[in-house]
């Protein structure tokens, strides 16, 4: 009886995987040395990092090299082909080739194409295919297509031409919504480092990058319609230092930069507290009448938007009005944490009113879990940026408002803030949710994480990265890798890829490509690096 060709290269790929690997993580396929030998080297399929839902090896390669072209395929859709090229780019930088990108979807090469029908892809998944004549790349979107191109870059040597071994992934995300955040009011940041802070994202398949734009120490976008926001409130920063603001025409360049990269811009504006630059900028948003000292320290919860005057609510809703304009994606966020010195009468007050204007403007609200306490508007989003010791009715509250039909997004502060100092040994960041190492910020599941919340309230999750005391880009990347790897994990993978030991063997596995974009990761103890 003869084997059919497929059903025999299927058992020679089985044969190959260790008895306890599933097909699913087939890393480790060709592992050479004898189980428990320390991480060997991971089979290139099995260190794709996020883990996708399923990747085998099989049959002979693709040689990229010096005559490979990518194809966009027949359809005019101008965004496939711009996927394409950007695709083509990021091929180009490490393998020193000329990757040209060609119309015509027949023929070797890098093949991109759209096909409704691409088995359980959905909204941002695909497939790739790769043998002898070339890779395939398949998806339903071009968001598809971009993460499919992501994981061929995992599957080509870091620098210069290589084999894409011979082989299928096919892969979906777990949650929609896979953030991460930059504070850049405490400390500024120019739009270029954010834009490398998106590369480094978008390579991992991070969706949304949410830019906390506003608090008490600066105000970093300019708005017409109140130009001292920026002018004045802009003009300091944590420690005295000279600040800076973004104007629209720079804002709408790294907004412009993300989506070409799929991924969405979250901005906040805080709000009724962490408010004293803009307080400092306009002596009428005082109750008093009078404007505030601009503040260059570290000090939360003092200042509050005034409440009992029609002013305010002019001003939030020309902000968020002039805001939205410049806001693609579906989200604003208004903030509403740590307003120790707004009633809770008018706290609740307050954000009726800030969500309406956010409502009026199109937009659908985020805002931190506090707003839990007062009234959500129908479809408002909470970030819960709780954590282990955060009281039981407190957790209570906001899981109440997810069954309400308050999607959530988890940012667990002694999970996910990449603020935290790793130990005790790390210069930057702060230490009140504790210390968080590499393993601490992967190891957990956002699906059963928070009491009476089923994975289907969870939109998704997101690590902030508050500025306090981090002020360089050396510093950002030291804070933000590799923990906000395990943020990319926790929002793609599958649950069944969730273990600590397979997941630090591909995180090593990525040193030598971040050590080839020169990112300043910090070599945790905690992970077998080689
Ligand atoms: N909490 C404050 C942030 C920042 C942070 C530093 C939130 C939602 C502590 N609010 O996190 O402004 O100061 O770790």
């Amino acid at each position: 009886m003869r084997v059919p060709r497929r059903a025999l290269a299927a058992l020679l790929v089985l044969a190959a995987v260790p008895a306890t690997a599933s097909c699913t993580a087939a890393h480790g396929a060709d592992d050479p040395r004898p189980a428990g030998a320390g991480p060997a080297a991971l089979a290139p399929y099995g260190r794709i990092l996020p883990a996708p839902v399923s990747a085998h090896a099989a049959g002979p390669g693709y040689a990229f090299g010096p005559g490979t072209v990518v194809r966009t395929g027949t359809t005019d859709d101008e965004e496939v082909r711009k996927v394409g090229e950007l695709l083509a780019e990021q091929l180009r930088g490490p393998s020193g080739l000329p990757v040209p990108v060609v119309d015509g979807a027949e023929g070797d090469g890098i093949r991109l194409r759209i096909d409704e029908g691409t088995e359980g892809a959905g909204a941002e998944g695909y497939r790739l295919e790769s043998g002898p004549d070339g890779v395939t790349l398949t998806a339903r979107t071009p968001a598809g297509l971009f993460h499919a191109g992501q994981t061929l870059r995992q599957l080509l040597p870091v620098s210069g031409p290589g084999t894409v071994p011979g082989g299928t992934v096919t892969d979906a995300p777990r949650f929609a919504y896979r953030g991460a955040m930059v504070d850049v009011a405490r400390h500024f940041f120019t739009v270029e480092q954010v834009k490398r802070y998106v590369d480094q994202l978008a390579q991992y398949k991070v969706n949304t990058l949410h830019l906390h734009l506003t608090d008490d120490q600066g105000w970093r976008l300019a708005i017409d319609s109140w130009p001292k926001l920026a002018q004045y409130g802009g003009g300091s920063e944590v420690g005295g230092g000279p600040g800076g603001y973004w104007t629209k025409d720079q804002y709408r360049d790294l907004v412009a930069y993300a989506g070409e990269r799929y991924v969405d811009v979250v901005p906040e504006i805080d709000m009724p507290g962490h408010v004293n630059a803009a307080q400092a900028s306009y002596a009428e948003l005082n109750c008093d009448g009078k404007a505030r000292e601009r503040y260059t320290g570290i000090k939360v919860g003092f200042s509050s938007l005034c409440v009992g005057k029609e002013r305010t609510y002019e001003f939030i809703d020309q902000v968020l009005g002039e805001l939205a304009e410049l806001t693609p994606g579906p989200y604003l966020h208004i903030g509403g944490d740590e307003a120790h010195s707004t009633p809770a009468a008018d706290y609740a007050a307050f954000m009726d009113r800030a969500q309406e204007a956010v409502a009026k403007h199109g937009k659908t609200v985020i805002a931190w879990h506090q707003l839990a306490t007062a009234h959500p508007a129908p479809g408002a989003v909470l970030q819960y940026w709780g954590h282990d010791r955060t009281a039981a009715p407190e957790k209570a509250a906001v899981a109440a408002a997810a069954k309400a039909g308050h999607p959530l997004i988890l940012s667990p502060a002694d999970r996910l803030y990449l603020d935290m100092k790793y130990d005790a040994t790390t210069k930057p960041g702060l230490a009140w949710a504790g210390f968080v190492p590499v393993r601490r910020a992967y190891d957990w599941d956002p699906g059963t994480y928070l009491a009476g919340v089923p994975e289907s309230e969870i939109l998704g999750v997101e690590a902030p990265l508050w500025t306090e005391t981090i002020a360089t880009r050396p510093d950002l990347e030291y804070m933000a890798f590799p923990r906000v790897l395990g943020l990319a994990e926790l929002g793609w993978s599958p649950p069944a890829a969730r273990d600590w030991t397979a997941y630090s063997r591909r995180l090593a596995a990525q040193a030598p490509r971040l050590d080839s974009q020169d990112v300043n990761y910090h070599r945790a103890p905690d992970v077998p690096w080689r």
